[in-house]
């Protein structure tokens, strides 16, 4: 079956209620937790040793497709009818948004400790208690905005500084790579000094456990990633001619051979190869 992903602020009241049911069934069965684990275990950073593909790497995009597709066909594998919707930040940029509704995701934590209080992913629902060995706290958080210290979420001119990029991704295939849509897109330091756009400055706005290496903890995660995913789209679209970037297997010399997977190099934990991710037409489609 192809599910379509549609705008999240297009969903009607019952898909809402769908969606919010299904994650909250896969949270019982604590499948949701694992999801969370598997991507804590694949945050590695350009300062730590061994191979990156979720992050800061070439394969930050077809990681993410890859965890997506898993994460909504194990949610069909409770409502057959579901599927991830998408949150086009640059559009509804506000803690004001449907998005943030108490029908759907709840809002904004609330002063002091940032405990998210509204909506099904509250701590005192008693639904949403956040696992992990380490953890500070077991209640979700979120600091809409930052007040304290305002962040704003990218604008459509940002997101082109990305999207008009030509090429997919350049040596040395990190997060300090000053050109290439895959950085400009997660958002590292480009060269001048600026952190965070686009991708990671959505996980700034959201703020709370978006901020960490543990971001699924926060359903809003697969609605961030899914516009990144059809970011991705029409990216290649835009640019018909710019395959994915490196196509061959980086050599011995490189310093990032072994650390920086190349197209048809297999991405675990599941074994797929960047290549075989590029079309996705037979899982799912955008509404867009
Ligand atoms: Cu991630
Ligand atoms: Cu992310």
């Amino acid at each position: 079956m192809v599910s379509i992903r549609k705008n999240q602020r297009d969903l009607t009241g019952a898909e809402k209620r769908r969606f919010v049911t299904a994650v909250l069934a896969l949270k019982r069965r604590g499948e949701y937790d694992e999801f969370v684990r598997l991507h804590t275990h694949y945050y590695v950073t350009d300062a730590e040793q061994g191979p990156r593909t979720g992050h800061m790497a070439p394969t930050f995009l077809p990681w993410h497709r890859r965890f997506l597709l898993e994460f909504e066909q194990a949610l069909q594998r409770i409502d057959p009818n579901v599927s991830v919707p998408y949150w086009e930040w640059t559009a509804d940029r506000t803690p004001a948004a449907a998005l943030w509704g108490e029908d759907f995701l709840g809002g904004t934590g609330r002063a002091g400790d940032h405990q998210v209080t509204t909506g099904p992913f509250a701590y005192r629902t008693g639904d949403w208690t956040l696992q992990g060995k380490v953890l500070a706290v077991k209640y979700l958080t979120r600091d809409l905005g930052r007040p304290s210290a305002p962040v704003t979420l990218p604008t459509r001119d940002e997101l082109a500084w990305a999207m008009n990029e030509t090429v997919y991704d350049a040596p040395p295939w990190d997060s300090t790579v000053p050109t290439g849509f895959r950085n400009r897109l997660e958002g590292w330091n480009a060269g001048d000094g600026v952190r965070w756009r686009n991708h990671n400055r959505v996980h700034r706005w959201v703020g709370g456990h978006m901020l960490g290496a543990d971001s699924p903890n926060d359903p809003v995660f697969w609605l961030h990633h899914a516009f990144v995913d059809l970011l991705w789209d029409r990216w290649r679209a835009q640019h018909p001619r710019a395959g994915y970037l490196p196509r061959t297997p980086l050599g011995a010399g490189d310093p990032q051979h072994g650390r920086a997977l190349s197209l048809e190099e297999p991405m675990p934990p599941w074994n797929v190869t960047p290549a075989a991710l590029l079309d996705h037409r037979s899982h799912y489609r955008y509404d867009r």
